[in-house]
């Protein structure tokens, strides 16, 4: 699904895109009612809002959201799983289904199994808990980014699920926008953000930021950001030092 720019924000209209000038783009991840009110809400979620919201008004050449979009009965909900505890852990394969459908071997799933952490049911398709928290609008973003779709697979990165089964279109999208430097910012520090910064290095194609302000975690530990530096990520405190780059 592809948004047009919102007349709210005006893009950066300085006519570069290439040729060794810098293309801006941020990435506002998961910032949906359950992770900040709601069903998962993270500690200090409501404070979050107003630095995400200045953040976006800032003259980015493009700007994308991702949204955590599970179907009733998703892999990583406790309720799926019987005699699970919440917030327990269980291990997770991959779907035969889908690792057939990507032509890789599917005697090597037994190997391929992953930790998930059991979460309370969230961001279901369709629900208020789902949708983008207030006053953030999806006509704020030239695309949305949904993951976590296919009931089988976790998808924290907003580029690909663990196994690489199901690949978004984000890396197309920033690829084709020739972007230069990539900003997180949004919910969970410690899972979706860190997965979707961690793979924005991957790819050597940008630098890839993300704004500790406009950032809260699940835990309150704070380990995601030495994991995020040692990674290659670049940590920017605040948004007024946003404001000076
Ligand atoms: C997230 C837990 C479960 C996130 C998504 O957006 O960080 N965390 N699903
Ligand atoms: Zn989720």
């Amino acid at each position: 699904m592809e948004h047009s720019p919102t007349s709210d924000y005006q893009s950066l209209n300085s006519g570069i895109t290439a040729g060794g000038n810098p293309v801006n783009a941020l990435l506002v991840v998961d910032m949906q009612v359950d992770f900040i009110t709601g069903s998962l809400a993270v500690p200090d979620g409501p404070s979050v809002v107003d630095p995400v919201k200045d953040i976006i008004g800032l003259p980015f050449h493009f700007r994308y959201a991702s949204k955590d979009w599970h179907p009733r009965g998703h892999i990583s909900f406790a309720s799926t799983h019987q005699g699970k505890e919440l917030f327990g852990k269980t291990t997770i394969y991959p779907p035969e289904d889908l690792v057939q459908a990507k032509g890789q071997d599917t005697s090597a799933i037994g190997e391929r199994g992953l930790e998930q952490v059991l979460w309370p049911d969230h961001c279901v398709q369709g629900t208020l808990g789902a949708r983008l928290i207030e006053p953030l609008r999806e006509d704020h973003f030239d695309a949305i980014i949904s993951k976590g779709v296919d009931p089988g697979v976790e998808c924290y990165s907003a580029f690909t699920d663990p196994w690489g089964l199901l690949i978004t279109n984000l890396e197309r999208l920033l690829r084709e926008r020739r972007v230069t430097d990539l900003y997180v910012v949004g919910v969970a520090g410690d899972y979706c953000v860190k997965e979707s910064a961690m793979d924005a290095t991957k790819f050597n194609a940008w630098n890839t930021w993300v704004v500790k302000e406009g950032v809260r975690s699940v835990s309150t530990e704070g380990k995601e950001w030495e994991t995020m530096k040692s990674a290659g990520v670049g940590i920017i405190n605040t948004v007024s030092q946003l404001k000076e780059k």
